[in-house]
C-alpha cells in the first residue's frame, strides 16, 4: 500500500502542460488496454513525446501505465472526453501533431444500460474533437477507434471496407455515427482524420468484464483452486455460440500508426504525384487517405476460447446439454474433482444481450497490401499469453 502511494504517477492539469520539443502525440484512454499499448508502441517505435489523457476517478486505476512511471517522454494529464473544454484546452496547450482517441464507453453490453452516455462519449465528443482541431490546429492528425461492431448484423463474411454499417447496439451505432462525422470533416475541411474498423483485440490488459479476460482469469482461478485443494468456482457466461475474430492488442497499434502516416506506408502511392512519399501537406493527403479493416481473418466461437484456455493449464472437459442449460464438465486435470465442482463453465442468461452480433471476421487484405500491416500473434498464442499472465498474477514471482 505504501509502495503504491510512493510510486503513484504525477497527474498534470491541462494548463500545466508545456508543449515538448519535436513531435507530440496526445493519446486518450491511457488507463485502458489500447491507450496504454499505444503509448508503449510510440515509445519503442518513434521519438515522439506523448501526452496521455486519463479522467479523474475517486480511486486511481493506473495499473496499465504503472510501468511508465519516470518515463521522460510521457506526461499524464487529467482529461475527460465528454468535457469539450478539456478537448479545446489540450489542443491549445499541448498543440499535438497527432490526437489518438482510444477513450470511449467501450463495453457493448453496457451501451443498452447507458445509451445516452455511450452516445455522448463515443459520438458527440468526436464532433467536439473535430471542431477543436479545425479551429485550433488543422494540421493535427486525428485517429478515432472504430469498431467491427459497426458492421453488426453482417450481410457477408469476411467483412471488408465495403460492408455496410448495420449496428446492433447503441455502441455500434455510436461508432458508425462518429465515422460519418469524420468523413464529413475530412472532406469539408481537409483534416487528416481516420477511423479504422478494428476487430476484437485482447491481451493481459483487457478489462475483466470482456469475455476473453473473464475466461482467462476464471481459468487461472480454477487451476489455482484445483492445485491448492480449494473449492472450485465455475465461470458463468452468456452466448457461447458468438463468433469473433480475436487479435493481440499489441499488433493493432502498428496498424493505427500506419493509418495515421499513410504517406510513409502506402505502397500504391510511390509511383505518382502529388501524393508522394515526401508530401506531408495534410490537405493534400486528406483527399487520399483511407479507413481500413484490421483483424486476423480467423474466427472462433466463445466455446473454442474456453477449450483453448483450459488446454493451456492441462484441464480437459466436454460440453454437455444445450442453450441456456449448456455447461463444460471437468474430465481430466491435475486431480479428480468432486462432482459438485465439475461444472467449470455454465450459461447464465443474464449475460445474453438484447441483440447479438453473431459473427465477426475481418478481411484485412487491403491494409496488408497497401500499408504492409500483418498480425504477429496467433489465436493460440494470444490465449496462452492471457492465461499465463493471469496465473502469474495469482502467484507473482518475487
Ligand atoms: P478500454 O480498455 O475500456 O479503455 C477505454 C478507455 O477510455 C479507458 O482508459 C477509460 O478510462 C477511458 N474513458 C472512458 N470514458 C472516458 C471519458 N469520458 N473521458 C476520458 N477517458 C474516458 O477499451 P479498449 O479496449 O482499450 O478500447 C479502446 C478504444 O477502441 C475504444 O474506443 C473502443 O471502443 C475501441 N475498440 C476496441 C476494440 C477492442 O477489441 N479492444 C475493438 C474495436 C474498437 P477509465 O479507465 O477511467 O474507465
Ligand atoms: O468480449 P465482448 O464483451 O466483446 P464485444 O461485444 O465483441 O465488443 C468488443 O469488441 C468490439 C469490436 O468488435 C469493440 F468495439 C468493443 O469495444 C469491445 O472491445 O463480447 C464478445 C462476445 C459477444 O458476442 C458476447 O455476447 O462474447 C459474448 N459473451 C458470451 N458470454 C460474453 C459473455 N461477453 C461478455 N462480455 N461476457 C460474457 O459473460
Amino acid at each position: 500500500m505504501i509502495l503504491e502511494y510512493v510510486f503513484s504517477m504525477k497527474v498534470n492539469n491541462i494548463q500545466d502542460i508545456k508543449r515538448p520539443e519535436g513531435t507530440v502525440v496526445f493519446v486518450t484512454g491511457v488507463t485502458g488496454q489500447d491507450g496504454s499499448h499505444m503509448v508503449d508502441y510510440l515509445l519503442s517505435n518513434t521519438s515522439a513525446s506523448i501526452v496521455g489523457g486519463a479522467r479523474r476517478l475517486s480511486v486511481e486505476n493506473h495499473a496499465n501505465i504503472k510501468h511508465l512511471q519516470g518515463e521522460p517522454r510521457f506526461q499524464l494529464v487529467n482529461f475527460d472526453l465528454t468535457d469539450s473544454h478539456s478537448i479545446y484546452k489540450i489542443i491549445e496547450y499541448a498543440k499535438p501533431d497527432y490526437f489518438i482517441n482510444f477513450a470511449a464507453q467501450s463495453f457493448v453490453a453496457s451501451s443498452w444500460d447507458f445509451a445516452r452516455q455511450t452516445w455522448e462519449c463515443n459520438s458527440t465528443s468526436i464532433l467536439d474533437c473535430l471542431e477543436a482541431i479545425k479551429r485550433l490546429k488543422p494540421d493535427c492528425r486525428f485517429y478515432n477507434a472504430g469498431s467491427s461492431e459497426e458492421f453488426g448484423n453482417v450481410s457477408y463474411e469476411p467483412q471488408d471496407e465495403n460492408h455496410p454499417a448495420r449496428p446492433r447496439s447503441p455502441y455500434g451505432a455510436s461508432k458508425a455515427a462518429a465515422r460519418t462525422l469524420i468523413k464529413v470533416y475530412r472532406e469539408s475541411y481537409g483534416i487528416y482524420a481516420v477511423q479504422g474498423w478494428l476487430f476484437n483485440h485482447e491481451g493481459p490488459r483487457r478489462g475483466e468484464e470482456f469475455v476473453t479476460r473473464k475466461i482467462s482469469k476464471g481459468v487461472a482461478n480454477i487451476f489455482d483452486s484445483i492445485v491448492n485443494n480449494k473449492p472450485v468456482e465455475g465461470i458463468e457466461l452468456g452466448n457461447l455460440s458468438a463468433v469473433r475474430d480475436w487479435s493481440d492488442a499489441e499488433d493493432m497499434m502498428d496498424a493505427v500508426w500506419r493509418m495515421l502516416n499513410q504517406e510513409k506506408f502506402r505502397t500504391d502511392w510511390k509511383q505518382f504525384s502529388p501524393v508522394s512519399l515526401y508530401n506531408t501537406d495534410v490537405k493534400v493527403l486528406s483527399k487520399h487517405i483511407k479507413d481500413y479493416v484490421v483483424g486476423s481473418g480467423e474466427k472462433h466461437t466463445i466455446r473454442e476460447f474456453v477449450e483453448k484456455a483450459f488446454d493451456v493449464v492441462g484441464i480437459h472437459g466436454a460440453w454437455m446439454d444445450e442453450g441456456k442449460y449448456e455447461y463444460f464438465w471437468y474430465n481430466d486435470g491435475p486431480r479428480p474433482l468432486p462432482s459438485n465442482e465439475c461444472q467449470l463453465v455454465k450459461v447464465n442468461p443474464k449475460f445474453y444481450r438484447p441483440a447479438e452480433v453473431e459473427v465477426l471476421r475481418a478481411n484485412a487484405d487491403k491494409i496488408t497490401k497497401e500499408l504492409g500491416w500483418k498480425p504477429k500473434t496467433t489465436f493460440d498464442g494470444l490465449v496462452e499469453k492471457m492465461v499465463t499472465s493471469d496465473l502469474t498474477s495469482l502467484n507473482p514471482v518475487v
